[in-house]
């Protein structure tokens, strides 16, 4: 952390970016971190792949939000929340990162060490979290903007304070962020209850379609499913955590057949297992209980072989 505050004290016009499939920490964290920079009088950019989902365009700065690579302008370049750089999507140049100091600021237990500086701590419950210590320690003052931002990314990574991730240091640190102006009830009704009637009917597919084999639970959200309720991709985000509230499973999985015909797999583990290793095999990564790969080829074959890496590490798991 300290040579990530040292990197970021020296720099005057940081590139941040979010990751692909942007979620409410990527976001949170990396609009969190630009207001606080700004704050300090530098002249960040804040940069995704993908475009922002409706979900979180409330959260502010979305709309300042670019999604191309780099300009030469820019003298340092932070990936926020990211495990590799192929979740830097489109926004990442080796020509343009080669030249420029990169910091990586990440939780996932996957990381791949891509950074001059990398900053990786398995243990935050989010990133979010992490740019509150490192704003902290820059001595930014958190207002209602950077607040709201930072208790986005920490609400929706651990799904309302509900994840194995929660501990008493990042109550306290939500406590803060409530007290400098974010509203927890308002960030919970924007991220979590407001879903589309388009989305409700893709969940009751999604459901119709489950199936278990012993202690394993998987359903598929594919194009022809999403037509036919006029649904998007993400409609379905968060299906997969439900899937395991099944009282008989303890590891789920969601195919989601992308609109390019990518397959990309959400893996959800009860606490005592770990699928960050299947989803590493895989060519993914994430953490112990939510991890996911997104796999190119035929679905019945993706499905068999994903299948299969989680019946072998249920085998090879011994219960804690
Ligand atoms: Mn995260």
């Amino acid at each position: 952390m300290q040579r990530s505050v040292d990197a970021l004290r020296a720099a005057q016009r940081p590139f941040i970016i979010a990751h692909i499939a942007p979620d409410g920490d990527c976001l949170g964290a990396a609009l969190g971190l630009y207001w606080g920079l700004r704050q300090l009088g530098k002249q960040p950019t804040v940069a995704c792949g993908d475009a922002v989902p409706g979900s979180f365009a409330f959260l502010p700065g979305s709309e300042v939000l670019v999604h191309a690579a780099p300009p030469n302008h820019h003298d340092l370049i932070l990936a926020i929340d990211a495990s590799d750089l192929a979740r830097l999507g489109t926004i990442y140049d080796p020509a343009v990162f080669g030249e420029r100091p990169l910091v990586n600021i990440d939780h996932h237990v996957t990381n791949q060490y891509f950074g001059n500086v990398n900053w990786v701590e398995p243990s935050a419950a989010s990133t979010s979290e992490m740019i509150y210590m490192l704003l902290s320690a820059l001595g930014v003052a958190f207002d209602p903007v950077i607040a709201t931002c930072l208790l986005t990314g920490i609400v929706t990574d651990t799904l309302g304070f509900r994840t194995t991730s929660t501990k008493p240091e990042l109550l306290e640190i939500a406590a803060a962020l409530m007290r400098a102006g974010a509203s927890l009830t308002s960030i919970i009704e924007r991220a979590f209850n407001t879903k589309t009637l388009a989305s409700l009917r893709l969940w009751g597919k999604v459901l119709e379609r489950l199936q278990t084999e012993g202690e394993i639970i998987w359903s598929e959200n594919t194009r022809a499913m999403r037509q036919e309720c006029g649904a998007a991709l993400g409609d379905a985000s968060g299906a997969v955590g439900f899937l395991l509230g099944a009282r008989e499973a303890h590891v789920s999985v969601l195919f989601v057949e992308r609109d390019d015909g990518d397959i990309e797999v959400g893996i959800r583990a009860r606490p005592g297992h770990d699928i960050s290793q299947v989803a590493l095999n895989l060519g993914g990564g994430g953490h112990p209980q939510a991890a996911g790969c997104v796999l190119k080829g035929d679905l019945t074959q993706i499905k068999a072989r994903v299948l299969d890496e989680i019946r072998r590490s249920l085998d090879g798991h011994e219960p804690t």
